[in-house]
């Protein structure tokens, strides 16, 4: 099997430690090593039983294949993404965004403090498991918030996401038990807002 035709985890743009006390070592060591990671091998595990059955000339259920890939590839797109727009309080990440997106998110939502409230409550509110995410729309030149249950559902097709915040238990369960809410409080003080407004500049002029 060609290693590049197949996902791999990414590394982290920080150290494990880093990210405290928003999120534990524990809690992102093993969110990255052991589900990031679940999810590339559940891809690659699809890809190759695609592979094998083209090979063999055999049949597979492709209802059931859509379906699984476009979890795995979900989870491991939303995770990449989420780790890259996360940095390391005070270093990189909280405050509040600058240039051209924060003039955007005074545009659509009337203030960055009206923003988080609304992303937030989205975040919370998502049934069972899932992803708060920005996302922006190229043809009315808006942003929008998606709240993605599981990895791929709820999502605006072809929408660029800005920034991904990880809703499942397993992103804050080691930290907070069950209050998802304190999570998404904390997470703001980790948010990379240099990577947010790069990929909101490169959305625009895609
Ligand atoms: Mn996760």
């Amino acid at each position: 099997m060609d290693q590049n035709r197949l996902y791999a985890l990414p590394a982290l743009p920080y150290d494990y430690r880093e990210l405290a006390p928003s999120i534990s070592e524990e809690q992102l060591r093993i969110h990255h090593t052991k589900h990031h990671q679940g999810y590339v091998n559940g891809a690659n595990a699809l890809y190759e039983k695609l592979d094998k059955s083209r090979k063999e000339g055999s049949d597979l259920d492709q209802k059931a294949v859509a379906k699984e890939l476009s979890f795995h590839i979900g989870g491991f797109i939303l995770h990449a993404l989420y780790w890259e727009n996360l940095a390391p309080s005070g270093r990189g990440g909280g405050g509040a965004p600058d240039g051209e997106l924060a003039k955007q998110i005074e545009r659509d939502f009337g203030s960055f403090e009206r923003f988080k409230k609304e992303f937030s409550a989205a975040a919370n509110s998502v049934e069972g498991s899932g992803w708060g995410a920005l996302s922006y729309c190229r043809k009315t030149g808006r942003l929008l918030v998606m709240q993605i249950e599981k990895h791929n559902v709820n999502v605006f097709p072809a929408f660029p996401v800005l920034m991904a915040v990880d809703v499942w238990e397993h992103a804050y369960y080691i930290d907070y038990k069950n209050d998802r809410a304190k999570y998404l409080e904390n997470i703001w003080d980790i948010v990379n807002w240099k990577t947010v407004g790069s990929r909101f500049e490169n959305a625009k002029k895609a």
